[in-house]
């Protein structure tokens, strides 16, 4: 059977990946892909326990920033072995709302970790999966706390422990996925996503299309 495809959805908060992972796949299904939808931290029953220690502090205890690391990464190591891979094989393409880069924008240029101890304990964690193709979704700082403060009220919710980081640390990791994606052109698309989502989702399905033509036909 021919492997799926692996597509990663990266960006700074709010700036619309759940919204057109979910247009994305609607689009793949329509054209006969096997498609199934996941997210970092989580996609997997301890993934997601471990999404809660890492947003809400359930413990009591926030972890050290090291610890971080490690929690998001162990996290990605369940969630690649036990679903990523399989569904892979099984010919389904994967969509995934965040994966590595947000580790290296987050905690790299955000926190201010050193990307090569980053990469390294990465691909431990990955056992060297990489995306296929990353769509960064880029919004303006602003912009994109806006619409999760819209969110918040709407919902009654309140922001986690990672969107309560200060302007400058948003600033710094919004820099660090242009950067990333900048330096690896063959992989990444780049959309900005401050305008209207049906403009920037037709945007991301031209991309797509070009990009993975020949795995889309043969589908
Ligand atoms: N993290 C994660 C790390 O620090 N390191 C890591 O290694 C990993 C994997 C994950 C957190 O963990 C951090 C990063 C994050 O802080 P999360 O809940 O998944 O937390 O948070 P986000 O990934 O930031 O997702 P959000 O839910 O906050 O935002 P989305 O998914 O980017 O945005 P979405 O689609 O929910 O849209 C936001 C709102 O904007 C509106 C939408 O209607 C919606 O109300 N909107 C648009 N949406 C899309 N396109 C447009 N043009 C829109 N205009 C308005």
């Amino acid at each position: 059977m021919r492997r799926g495809k692996f597509i990663t959805f990266e960006g700074p908060e709010g700036s619309g990946k759940s919204t057109h992972i979910r247009l994305l796949a609607d689009f793949l299904r329509g054209h006969g892909v096997d498609v199934k939808t996941t997210r970092e931290p989580g996609g997997t029953a301890l993934g997601e326990s471990i999404r809660g220690l890492l947003q809400h502090n359930h413990s009591g205890e926030a972890p050290v920033s090291r610890a971080e690391v490690l929690l998001f990464l162990a996290s990605r190591a369940q969630h690649v072995e036990s679903f990523i891979r399989p569904a892979l094989a099984q010919g389904c393409w994967v969509l995934c709302d965040r994966f590595e880069d947000s580790t290296f924008a987050y905690q790299g240029y955000g926190r201010g970790f050193d990307l090569g101890e980053l990469r390294s304990v990465n691909i431990f964690a990955t056992d060297g999966l990489c995306p296929d193709l990353t769509v960064l979704l880029d919004v303006d700082t602003e912009t994109g706390r806006d619409r999760l403060k819209q969110r918040h009220s709407l919902n009654a919710s309140a922001p986690d422990r990672i969107e309560r980081e200060c302007d400058e640390f948003h600033l710094r990791l919004r820099e660090g996925f242009l950067e990333i994606a900048h330096n690896d052109p063959q992989r990444f698309i780049v959309v900005s996503t401050n305008r209207a989502a049906s403009e920037v989702a037709v945007e991301i399905r031209d991309a797509v299309c070009a990009r993975m033509k020949e795995a889309l036909d043969a589908c």
